[in-house]
């Protein structure tokens, strides 16, 4: 039996699946209701990975990926965005106002200014204090589970069983001044078909974007795997291919139509946030190593 509606995001955010659910309780549409659930965390200052308040580049820019999908099939994103609390809101612009799916950097803030979005310093005074600690050794050195990793990927079924989903990130925090993670990737970071369920990913962008997880995990479901099955293969993907995938986390979160949930990572300490059937909870994920 269906229990729409549903709300599941990448870690414990669960102020997020609060805010979806409470937006999917009274009516209101996947597609919104997960942009409202995302840009809780954009907004969240302690969220050191996610708009405002997120890390910098190791120059010292604050960059800013994210997509959304609909229903429909239909997805926006935009990737190196400078300046804009909420890239999840600018993603949807793209989607909905231009005939693309990805805008970039300068352009990307052009067409958010253009779009009434207003510009703003995200790097606040706590992350550029982080920053120049971090310029004393320059050690790039993600470390698993911990501040690397807050990216919210979010999935909500609304109440006609429709789904929608976004994704949102500063990235990984003293990244090269460029770089782009899965996060923005339309079948990486994120990938729904409203036939069959759909996936985010959060962790090591690079190994989630060689595989294309998200998509990945969607073609199982599509083959018959649940969802949790599916996780686990898109998983053990990296761990097979990627000799050091013991020194960085891949974690998964997949809903199918029926509103059944999977999740599967490589360490121990990743969880998902779910919103399901009225009530917020924090749920550990299975993993490959322990
Ligand atoms: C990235 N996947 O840019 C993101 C980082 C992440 O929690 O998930 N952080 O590679």
């Amino acid at each position: 039996i269906n229990k729409y509606p549903v709300a599941v995001a990448t870690w414990n955010f669960q102020n997020a699946t609060k805010m979806a659910g409470a937006e999917l309780a009274r009516g209101a549409t996947a597609l919104d209701a997960v942009e409202k659930g995302v840009m809780v965390e954009e907004a969240n200052l302690k969220n050191t990975t996610v708009g405002n308040g997120g890390a910098p580049d190791r120059d010292g820019n604050v960059t800013l990926d994210a997509c959304i999908m609909s229903p429909d099939g239909n997805a926006g994103s935009v990737v190196y965005l400078k300046e804009i609390e909420h890239p999840v809101s600018v993603a949807r612009k793209v989607m909905e106002e231009t005939p693309h799916v990805m805008l970039a950097g300068e352009g990307a803030l052009q067409f958010a200014i253009h779009q009434g979005f207003k510009r703003k310093n995200l790097l606040t005074e706590e992350s550029e204090k982080s920053w120049k600690k971090w310029l004393e050794h320059k050690e790039y050195k993600p470390i698993i589970n911990i501040e690397n990793h807050d990216t919210i990927g979010m999935l909500c079924l609304d109440s006609k069983g429709d789904i929608a989903g976004a994704c949102t990130t500063s990235g990984l925090s003293y990244k090269i001044n460029g770089r782009v993670g899965d996060s923005p990737i339309i079948g990486a970071g994120l990938f729904l078909d409203n036939e069959v369920g759909g996936a985010v990913g959060t962790g090591m962008g690079e190994a989630i974007m060689k595989s294309v997880g998200s998509f990945l995990i969607v073609e199982l479901m599509r083959q018959g795997k649940s969802p949790q099955e599916a996780c686990e293969e898109a998983v053990m993907r990296t761990v097979r291919t990627a000799p050091n995938y013991k020194d960085f986390q891949v974690a998964y979160v997949a809903l199918n139509k029926k509103g059944e949930i999977g999740s599967y990572c490589i360490h121990k300490g990743f969880s998902y946030a779910k919103f399901y059937e009225g009530e917020s909870t924090d749920n550990p994920s299975k993993s490959y190593l322990d």
